[in-house]
């Protein structure tokens, strides 16, 4: 009996049941669950005990599933599992995993315990499929991939197989699918260009992926050392011609937190300002506060060295993190960006502008810059200037693009 009619419409409840939150968050998801080798098991244990098989794992699903999920029978002894309401995709993993676990546990078939090879493959809507259809052959291909794997679950690897974004990223590396944006960065008071914030985009085959994802990616996949690498030399590389030309200039380039960590990246950074020819006082190293949980001591003597070379150092997204001051107490922080979300905050809010003058006045009191991020409109510009803060960058007064673009763009004012 195959209810491809029932499970479709089980979808498309399930769909509109949908949250309906972010573009990267799963509103559901779709797990195939299918015995292995059936003929194998049936040779072994007879005609009957896998049609009682079928009946002992739709009963065990229907008991580990939250009552809003529902069990629909593909074929013998496979089942598809909709999964309404998810939170994210993580949240399908688990799902896959619970269900894969349960299974392994024996079954009491006539009378007997045994053992099927049971896997799990999963997906999520919208993030690898658009249809019920797609879902339902995403699942699938995650369930062979599985076996193939000899793995018990797998979530469709569309989404977020580390396999298969390791290699698209390492592709990417080598095609120069990744390019680096440059921000412009601006005195508030006077407006002069001071430096550009440098940031990597990846525009993949099927279009942009954002830095989020793919930092994540290469972070779990240890392709960041890798991808730091390329994001310094290709930085550097743009920035030493602005920098000929008004050498006061700072470039500004995002480190992630794992990349603070990797064996030699103070070395590195210094071989690559050498080869650019760009002084060290140029380069300006962003992280955010989160470089400081994970391992607060080996982060914190990695910039002092930093530091130490004239390198810049900057937190970055400053006040959204685990914000702790007690990092900043032994820390040769040069700069401090506020968060976008404080300057935009501050037109509606007066206690988001007493914290950017706080966030600012923090700065001047270490000794470092005060950066605003994020200032869309003239009125944030404005109150900047009121609160004394030293520089900013948005959408404002510019967007990031391209770095060939955004740096002819700003020749006419570095030749003035
Ligand atoms: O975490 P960090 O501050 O480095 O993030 C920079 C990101 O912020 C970039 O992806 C950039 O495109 C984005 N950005 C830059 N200026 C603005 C702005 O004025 N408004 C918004 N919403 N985003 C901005
Ligand atoms: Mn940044």
């Amino acid at each position: 009996m195959l209810n491809r009619d029932t499970l479709y419409a089980t979808i498309e409840a399930a769909r509109l049941q949908a949250p309906g939150t972010g573009p990267t968050t799963p509103a559901m998801g779709l797990l195939v669950v299918r015995a292995q080798r059936l003929r194998e098991f049936e040779r072994l244990f007879g005609y009957v005990a896998s049609e009682r098989l079928q009946v002992a794992m739709a009963d065990r699903l229907e008991h580990a599933l939250r009552r809003v999920d529902s069990v629909v029978s593909i074929g013998e002894c496979a089942f598809a599992v909709v999964l309404p309401q998810l939170h994210d995709r993580q949240h399908a993993a688990l799902a896959a995993s619970k269900v894969a676990r349960l299974m392994r546990e024996p079954f009491e078939v006539l009378g007997r315990s045994m053992r099927a090879s049971i896997t799990v493959g999963g997906a999520t809507w919208p993030e690898d499929a658009a249809s019920a259809d797609e879902l339902c052959q995403r699942a699938d291909a995650a369930c062979a991939d599985a076996v193939h794997q000899r793995e018990r679950h797998a979530l469709s690897s569309r989404g977020g197989g580390e396999a298969v974004a390791h290699d698209a990223l390492h592709d990417a590396l080598l095609r120069n699918q990744l390019q680096v944006y440059l921000q412009p960065i601006h005195a508030v008071a006077g407006g002069q260009l001071l430096g550009f914030e440098s940031l990597a985009r990846w525009q993949s085959d099927d279009g942009w992926i954002p830095p989020s994802v793919f930092i994540a990616v290469a972070e779990q996949t240890g392709l960041i050392d890798e991808l730091t690498r390329w994001s310094i030399n290709a930085t550097l590389r743009h920035c030493a011609d602005a920098l000929r030309a008004q050498p006061g200039l700072t470039c500004s380039i995002n480190l992630s937190p794992r990349a603070v960590l990797e064996h030699g990246i103070v070395e590195q950074i210094g071989s690559s300002l050498r080869i650019w020819g760009v002084p060290p006082q140029a380069l300006i190293v962003e992280i955010t506060e989160t470089a400081f949980v994970e391992d607060p001591e080996t982060t914190a003597s990695v910039l002092g060295e930093l530091h130490a070379t004239g390198v810049g150092i900057a937190i970055d997204d400053y006040g959204t993190g685990y914000s702790s001051l007690s990092y900043l107490r032994n820390f040769p922080v040069t700069e401090l960006k506020i968060d976008r979300s404080f300057v935009a905050g501050m037109a509606g809010n007066p206690r988001c502008e007493q914290l950017v003058a706080a966030m600012i006045e923090l700065a001047h009191r270490l000794g470092a810059t005060a950066v605003a991020e994020g200032v869309e409109q003239r009125e944030e510009l404005e109150a900047l200037q009121r609160l004394g803060c030293d520089r900013y960058q948005g959408y404002y007064t510019a967007r990031p693009g391209p770095a060939d673009d955004v740096l002819a763009a700003a020749r006419p004012a570095l030749e003035a």
